[in-house]
């Protein structure tokens, strides 16, 4: 079946009306799939109807799934399933609030870094809660030959116990007991064959074999240039949304600017992908 698709911005993100991924079969399956590849890194199934189990399902289908580290997030009886939210029931948080608002890639501090994140909106607040996301495939390819080649070899450190100093300060614990994982700063998608910046202000800690200030100014330099908003969409959520990102050649911010404004609910799968080449 041929989707009806539209791009979402010059810089990335394309939308699919009329398709129901609670009950896909594989030709639309496939066909959502290339989609997503061509839509430079983001895809939103718009009107979802899912269910924890088809949530799962759905995303079981792109490989194997993973558990958050953050335990206390994960929905009860769904450890595939981690909530992000501002919403507290008896006193205790329903998910991660303000989660992922800096730059980052998902689980990048792993040797096999995220493949594939899908977040489902439950509950959207009437504004804010944006989520911005940027081409990596764009960051890479308008850099200047000499710089490209510069960084061609390079090899980054990506931590998540980094992290904690920052962002993860309250998780700790939890956070500090992952281990750092080395990847390509330029990494070849597996899939498309291009190539992508693959470094993020949020769990990028060091490039290798470059001294600390020489490895923060190269960072700060990819970081500023990869974030400019030509190679920038930001998603502007819909109640059940489904918004499909690829870790491997995209970066993510959510904004957190809803507080007092109203409640944010969601459910994220990620799923594995390989190691980075
Ligand atoms: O809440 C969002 O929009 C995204 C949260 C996030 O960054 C993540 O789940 O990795």
């Amino acid at each position: 079946m041929p989707l009806t698709v539209h791009r979402l911005s010059p810089a990335l993100g394309a939308e699919v009306a009329g398709v129901d991924a609670g009950t896909a079969d594989a030709a639309t399956f496939d066909a959502i799939r290339k989609e997503w590849l061509a839509s430079d890194g983001v895809l939103v199934l718009r009107n979802q109807s899912l269910t924890p189990e088809q949530h799962i399902a759905f995303s079981r289908r792109f490989g194997q799934l993973e558990t958050h580290v953050l335990a206390t997030y994960l929905l009860p009886g769904f450890p595939e399933i981690y909530r992000v939210s501002n919403k507290t029931e008896g006193g205790k948080p329903m998910g991660r609030a303000r989660a992922g608002t800096y730059w980052h890639s998902d689980l990048s501090y792993m040797q096999k870094p995220a493949m594939v994140s899908l977040l489902y909106g439950i509950e959207i607040p009437p504004i804010g809660g944006d989520t911005m996301f940027c081409n990596m495939y764009a960051a890479y390819d308008a850099l200047s030959p000499t710089m490209k080649t510069m960084i061609g070899g390079l090899r980054a450190v990506h931590d998540l116990a980094f992290a904690a100093r920052g962002v993860f300060a309250n998780e700790r614990p939890a956070v500090e007991r992952a281990p750092a994982a080395e990847h390509p700063v330029v990494r070849t998608h597996p899939e498309t064959g291009r190539k992508a910046l693959f470094v993020n202000p949020g769990f990028t800690s060091h490039i290798v074999g470059l001294a600390p200030a020489e490895s923060a100014a190269l960072l700060g330099l990819l970081f500023q240039h990869a974030t400019q908003p030509e190679f920038i969409y930001r998603h502007r959520w819909l109640l059940h949304d489904l918004v499909m990102w690829d870790n491997r050649c995209t970066m993510h911010y959510a904004i957190a600017d809803y507080e007092g404004i109203g409640e944010r609910y969601m459910h994220r799968t990620t799923v594995l992908g390989d190691e980075a080449r």
